[in-house]
C-alpha cells in the first residue's frame, strides 16, 4: 500500500475531467488499496481519483465513526437528488484548513460499480450525501471553493500559494 500525493488547489490538474473506468481489474484494485491508505492518512472522509492525478471515475468514501466501513464507487453518476437543498460546512484534502457552506441535494441515490464490477444503488443522505456529491464534483474537475463567491476563491487561492511557499521553504532547508 503507497501513500499517494494529494494535488492541493489551485492546481490546474483538479479540473481535469474524469474519464470513465474501462474495466475494474487488478490495477483498479490496486489503485483502490493505495486510495483508501491514503485517504485513511490524511484523515479525510472522502478521496477522488482525480486529487491524486488519476483521471478515472474512482472515488473511495469512508463515513462511519470506525474508520471501518469503506465505500468504492467506480463510475458513479447521480440518478436522482431530492428537490431539498441543504447547506452543510465542507472540507476538502486538497484544499487543506479551508471550511465554508455549500449548498447540495438533501438526499440522493447512486449507481456505481463495485470492486466485483457489478452495479449497486445506494441511497445516502445527511454526511454520505454531501460526501458523494462532493466527490463527484472532483470527477468532474469541480472542487468546492468554486461554489464561494469570487472574493472568498481568490483568498483561498492566495493562501494556498502562500502555504505552497513556506512549503517549499521548509523543504529547502
Ligand atoms: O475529508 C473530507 N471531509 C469533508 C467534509 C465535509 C464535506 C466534504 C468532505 S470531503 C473531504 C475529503 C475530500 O477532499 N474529498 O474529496
Ligand atoms: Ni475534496
Amino acid at each position: 500500500m503507497t501513500q499517494l500525493t494529494i494535488l492541493r488547489y489551485p492546481d490546474p490538474r483538479l479540473h481535469t475531467v474524469a474519464q470513465p473506468v474501462a474495466a475494474v481489474d487488478a490495477r483498479i484494485r490496486a489503485l483502490v488499496g493505495d486510495m483508501l491508505t491514503t485517504m485513511y492518512e490524511a484523515q479525510g472522509i472522502g478521496l477522488a481519483a482525480s486529487q491524486v492525478n488519476v483521471h478515472e471515475q474512482l472515488v473511495v468514501i469512508d463515513v462511519s465513526e470506525g474508520r471501518d466501513q469503506p465505500l468504492v464507487l467506480i463510475n458513479p453518476e447521480i440518478v436522482w437528488s431530492s428537490p431539498e437543498t441543504q447547506v452543510n460546512d465542507e472540507g476538502c484534502l486538497s484544499v487543506p484548513g479551508v471550511y465554508d457552506g455549500v449548498e447540495r441535494a438533501s438526499a440522493i441515490r447512486v449507481q456505481a460499480l463495485d470492486l466485483g464490477g457489478n452495479l449497486q444503488t445506494h441511497n445516502a443522505d445527511g454526511l454520505l450525501a454531501v460526501c458523494i456529491q462532493h466527490e463527484l464534483d472532483h470527477l468532474m474537475g469541480k472542487v468546492f471553493v468554486e461554489y464561494l463567491s469570487p472574493l472568498k476563491r481568490n483568498r483561498i487561492r492566495s493562501k494556498m500559494l502562500k502555504q505552497k511557499k513556506d512549503d517549499e521553504r521548509e523543504e529547502a532547508r
